[in-house]
């Protein structure tokens, strides 16, 4: 029995320690980082600080698209699509970047979803009612997604669950996280 309840004590301490090391390593490599979130990253704007709670982000979310045509997607619904995978950082304007592996759905397959061909700028609200524009060129890049998951597991609530925008070469900013509608509009022809 001590034996028992001594071994499951060293398991606890070394994970502790091994927890502090990996934070210890991050703020190494990322000048400025905030505290490492639940997917071994930086989190900008806890769900929490954002009044983001597990009851707005279950199994009722829906991502509501508007374009030539208006329609509501469950997070299993954006799972069955075809989905894509890139390497992409988040460079803070505060001053700290980190490269992750993002999977998720293209934007350029939500807009054609929505009845939008050729998307220009376009509006995305989040749950805590942030709303950023992104320009035509960030809604076609190829790598430019709604992403779901990142490094093969589900995005924490902190990153962003259900589903988040993440786009290459922009402001932190603009990767909006708790993602709740996406406007589109069509483009110059
Ligand atoms: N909805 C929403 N999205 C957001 C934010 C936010 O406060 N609310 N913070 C932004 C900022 S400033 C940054 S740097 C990144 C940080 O993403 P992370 O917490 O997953 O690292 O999310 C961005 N997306
Ligand atoms: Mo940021």
């Amino acid at each position: 029995m001590g034996g028992t309840s001594l071994t499951v004590v060293l398991l606890t301490a070394g994970e502790t320690i091994g927890g502090a090391m990996r934070r210890l390593a991050l703020f190494g490599t990322h000048y400025r980082s905030p505290d490492v979130g639940a997917n071994h990253f930086p989190v900008n704007h806890t769900a929490a600080s954002r009044g983001i709670t597990a009851s707005n982000t279950g199994p009722d979310w829906r991502l509501v698209l508007v374009g030539g045509r208006r329609l509501s997607l469950s997070r299993t619904d954006l799972l069955a699509m075809p989905l894509t995978t890139a390497d992409l950082p988040i460079a803070c304007t505060e001053g700290w970047s980190t490269t992750q592996r993002w999977t998720g759905v293209p934007l350029a397959d939500l807009a054609r979803l929505a009845g939008v061909e050729n998307p220009g700028t376009l509006q995305l609200t989040s749950l805590d009612t942030d709303v950023v524009t992104l320009s035509g060129s960030q809604v076609s890049a190829p790598e430019s997604m709604l992403a779901l998951r990142v490094n093969g597991a589900d995005l924490s609530l902190d990153h962003g669950f259900p589903a988040r925008v993440i786009v290459p070469s922009a402001p932190g900013t603009l990767n909006t996280k708790w993602m709740s509608e996406i406007v589109f509009s069509e483009g110059p022809s």
